[in-house]
């Protein structure tokens, strides 16, 4: 295991703490993570009675995955007192920047804080990463320095400045290796910087939604809204140095690879109109959610009032006097439409198809000042909730919920677990919607959870209570037509209203589209995936497209493990790698085997076919025309974590 480059600590003492009463910290402590405070507590103490306090199985904290917690009221209460007593100690003592304890302490820490007996021997690496105290710890490590002038004869083009080419901007510089960031957007954030409609916000929990370059910061909301997801991101350009890296408000059209060269051709297209770029690599960064779909709903252009797509909001609408349609109840639509009828004269709802929402308390809301204040004096809280978080969601926990188990036999569901999830789901729906009975049936999902991306709403105000508004009305009824003055369904009815808006998701399917990418021979990429829709090799690498990387490519999307920006941090590490040997080594090409990228894809296929997405009643972005997903990862998020933690060479060519 590489050395950790201990960052997290601040420099002096703790000032808010220095000046907190007793009753205060007695009180921040009851808002701590119980689990959260075993790991932490047992780090800094080594105190072998916080390791005796007893888990199991508690309901589940994200999405209806499996957990593990206390199930002991009076070992919560002891790890609190505990908790209080170890604050009050570090502030008498001056709350001074602290050691976070033997590291060799920190696999069996975590492990408490996750509730295991100890790590998996394997994933030991993977967790400490995701703990977070070392922000490079998923970039370059020079095995031995390079020549100066072959890192400077090395030039890379990232695509796109949201999550994923932030990071990669981040690590190149810090490796020291030259490049140039394209964004189509005038700033960073990718889906952050253009989907502003009102209720706007992540999805994951953002303690799992920010880099291990940004586990420093503790986010204001456990569901940052999209200002804060943009904010975030900001944050991340500036402090590492990005910003003068970026050409914005220019868009990629061609990437052609030229053999002789060993270098890509980048056309791109700006406000002062093309421009031609060179370089040894290229990184796409470009998102799974970045291009609207424009439902193909016959007289769509006819309509005569406002009409745009959920991430193409207009900056300052006021929609106070407006009759507004909403089609389209995918996580966008169900996040829109509860703000939205709070700010409309009157909101109607086009479902056609309902989706499973999983609900939480404080979803709308932002971290309890106490939870905040724990972050910043509670030393290596933020770490400890980070790791808690990103292990909820993890593999272990997560992975077998997304399970079809072949001998279950039920009409309705695909696993004992799935089944208790649905039921579970159908509870909450009847008891939201019990004032009007008969909208319950229309709000039941005819495909099994899990099947589709799950929406996660807030438990007090959320799309059931929005359509039992005055002001909202749900119509399933299918769409026929857009007309001059609005929607008109099949049953002939006319659906009059002042504005439209299509939340109706994006072309996750067609990675890299619209840009043109010509590789050896001149082949296009499109055409390589013309059979079955986009592949790459673990995520990364196409054959025939040397020096070419997809952070976000095909089947990245993590399905039952771990989360995006783990994702994209380990292709980041995997794909520096690869220039990295380029450089050391002077030669000028890598390219992946057309028998490792089909050997791959062979066992995606494979492990594919008992996710739940493969319900043929379930119809979303997670499975293409062809019937397989393009989007999906159905390996769970450690397996990903060990093909990417570094190439193998056999599998590349280097030439
Ligand atoms: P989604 O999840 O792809 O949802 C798109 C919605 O639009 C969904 O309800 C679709 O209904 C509906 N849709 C699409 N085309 C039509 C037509 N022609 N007529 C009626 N309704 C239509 O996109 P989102 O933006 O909500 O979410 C994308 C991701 O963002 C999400 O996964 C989160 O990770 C965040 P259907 O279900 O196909 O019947």
């Amino acid at each position: 295991m590489r050395p950790l480059n201990l960052g997290a600590e601040p420099e002096s003492a703790r000032t808010e703490l220095l000046e907190a009463t007793d009753e205060q910290i007695d009180d921040a402590v009851t808002y701590a993570d119980p689990m959260a405070l075993r790991g932490l507590l047992y780090q800094l103490t080594g105190d072998e009675s916080i390791a005796a306090t007893k888990v199991g199985s508690v309901r589940g904290y994200v999405g209806g995955n499996l957990s593990v917690g206390l199930t002991d009221p009076a070992d919560v209460a002891l790890l609190r007192a505990k908790a209080a007593q170890f604050l009050k100690s570090y502030r008498d003592s001056g709350a001074g920047p602290i050691d976070p304890g033997p590291l060799e302490r920190l696999p069996r820490s975590l492990a408490l804080a996750g509730g295991m007996e100890q790590l998996p021997e394997d994933d030991v690496e993977l967790w400490i990463e995701e703990f977070g105290l070392d922000p490079w710890a998923r970039g370059l490590s020079w095995e031995q320095p390079p020549a100066p002038e072959r890192v400077e004869g090395f030039s890379v083009i990232v695509v796109g400045a949201g999550m994923g080419g932030l990071n990669a901007a981040a690590q190149l510089k810090h490796a020291g290796i030259s490049f140039t960031v394209i964004e189509k957007n005038a700033g960073v954030g990718g889906t952050w910087f253009e989907n502003r409609y009102p209720g706007a916000r992540v999805d994951s929990p953002s303690r799992a939604y920010m880099h291990i370059l940004g586990a420093e910061l503790d986010p204001p909301s456990p569901w940052c809204t999209r200002a804060e997801n943009q904010r975030y991101f900001n944050w991340v350009a500036d402090r590492y140095g990005i910003r003068e890296h970026v050409v914005f408000d220019t868009e990629v059209v061609t990437m052609t690879w030229h053999e002789e060269t060993a270098t890509w051709e980048v056309v791109a297209k700006g406000p002062d109109g093309e421009r031609v770029l060179r370089a040894n690599a290229v990184i796409s960064a470009v998102g799974l959610l970045s291009r609207p779909n424009l439902p193909q709903i016959e007289g769509l252009g006819d309509f005569a009032g406002l009409a745009f797509h959920t991430a193409r909001w207009p900056d300052g609408l006021d929609l106070s006097d407006k009759r507004v349609a909403v089609i389209g109840t995918g996580c966008s639509g169900v996040q829109l439409v509860p703000e939205l009828a709070k700010l409309a004269a009157h909101t109607t709802v086009f479902q056609r198809t309902p989706q499973w929402l999983f609900e939480h308390d404080g979803y709308l809301s932002p971290f309890p000042a106490q939870a905040t204040w724990l972050d910043h004096n509670f030393p290596f809280h933020p770490n400890f909730m980070r790791f808690r978080t990103n292990w909820l969601l993890g593999p272990y926990l997560s992975g077998p919920t997304r399970e079809i188990d072949p001998d279950f036999e039920d009409p309705y569901a695909r696993s004992a677990v799935n089944k208790q999830i649905r039921d579970e789901r159908i509870e909450f729906i009847k008891k939201k919607l019990a004032s009007r009975p008969e909208l319950i049936d229309k709000m039941i999902p005819p495909h099994p959870p899990f099947s589709t991306r799950p929406v996660q709403v807030d438990s007090g105000y959320n799309m059931y209570d929005a359509i039992l508004r005055d002001d909202v009305t749900l119509i399933t009824e299918r769409i026929e037509r857009v007309t001059l003055t609005g929607v008109r369904t099949v049953d002939g009815a006319d659906h009059h209203v002042d504005a439209i808006v299509y939340a109706t998701g994006f072309r996750a399917n067609e990675c890299l589209w619209p840009m043109e990418v010509l590789g050896r021979g001149g082949r296009s990429v499109h055409d390589l995936w013309s059979k079955d829709g986009p592949r790459a090799y673990i995520g990364v690498m196409v054959p025939g497209f040397p020096n070419l990387f997809l952070i976000y490519g095909p089947n990245m999307n993590p399905y039952g493990g771990l989360g995006v920006v783990n994702h994209e941090e380990m292709a980041t590490r995997f794909l520096l790698d690869c220039i990295s040997e380029l450089i050391l080594t002077g030669k000028s090409s890598v390219d992946v085997t057309e028998q490792a990228y089909w050997r791959y894809n062979d066992q995606l296929d494979e492990r594919e076919k008992f996710k739940i997405y493969k319900d043929p009643r379930a119809n979303s972005y997670y499975r293409n025309e062809h019937g397989r997903s393009v989007t999906n990862c159905p390996f769970p998020g450690n397996e990903m974590w060990h093909r990417l933690r570094r190439p193998d060479f056999g599998d590349l060519i280097v030439t």
